[in-house]
């Protein structure tokens, strides 16, 4: 297995918007998976992109499950994947895209290993985060959807506020104004803080400024060309994106 060439095969499939089948990476490990991750993500970085922050995949059971995986994973996201609340993004530049409901965190502070997650968190917000695998079908082993950076393709972040109790707050995904999932901030980790926790614990020092998104509430649903979408978290608003063929995010 070489690094730079399953980075490379990752990042033309994501360019070309053309799935690679699944287990044909060699990746067997979890530590092979994010030096390529790390590798794909330079590869954008050397592109222009920046890193707006971090990401954790498979935080709640509905995930897991849908997914049939058991273990928290994370991934970088950049500002060429960030969409304004209300903008549109381009579905034209992704193979299958799935969107999720979610809380982002901004820090306020430095974030280290072992460190209290609250007292280092500015402001929290409503998130939607768009998967897009660069796996045929979703289909894929840990390590490659680790190797994939999580299959992060894009994210709109809503208003910010000052951080109140997280713990169990109604959570509802609607598309063209139909309810599609419900869920509760409590199916992050059990506390979407304890998502924050362990993005210190996986990532090590979290600089003042990253934003985290702390993973999903529900299962991920599909995401079709011209399709308005929102999500609720109650006591901290909305936000929203529509797809929009030939707009680029
Ligand atoms: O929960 C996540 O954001 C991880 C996404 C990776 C797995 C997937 O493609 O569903
Ligand atoms: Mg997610």
């Amino acid at each position: 297995m070489n690094v730079q060439a399953v980075a490379e095969r990752l990042d033309d499939a994501a360019r070309e918007a053309r799935a690679l089948p699944g287990g044909t990476t060699g990746l067997t490990t979890t530590d092979e998976a994010y030096a390529v991750q790390q590798a794909l993500v330079a590869r954008k970085v050397a592109r222009g992109e920046r890193i707006t922050g971090f990401k954790l995949g498979f935080t709640s059971v509905a995930k897991m499950r849908q997914m049939g995986v058991s273990d928290l994973i994370h991934g970088r996201i950049t500002d060429r994947m960030e969409v304004a609340d209300g903008g549109s993004l381009d579905t034209t530049r992704l193979i299958h895209p799935r969107v999720e409901p979610e809380v982002a965190f901004l820090l306020g502070d430095v974030l280290r290993p072992g460190g209290d997650p609250s007292a280092a968190v500015a402001a929290v917000a409503p998130a939607l985060e768009v998967i897009d695998s660069r796996y045929d079908g979703f289909r894929f082993s840990l390590p490659e959807v680790i190797a994939d950076n999580t299959s992060a393709a894009g994210y709109a972040l809503g208003p910010w506020s000052a951080p109140g109790d997280l713990g169990n707050l109604g959570v509802l995904l609607e598309l063209d104004g139909r309810l599609a999932q419900t869920g509760s901030t409590a199916a992050i980790l059990g506390h979407p803080l304890r998502a924050l926790a362990a993005a210190a614990r996986l990532a090590g020092e979290l600089p003042a400024g990253t934003v985290i998104l702390a993973g999903a509430a529900t299962a991920a649903v599909p995401l079709p060309p011209g399709t308005h979408v929102r999500a609720t978290v109650a006591g901290l608003g909305t936000v929203a994106l529509t797809t929009d063929k030939g707009v680029t995010a």
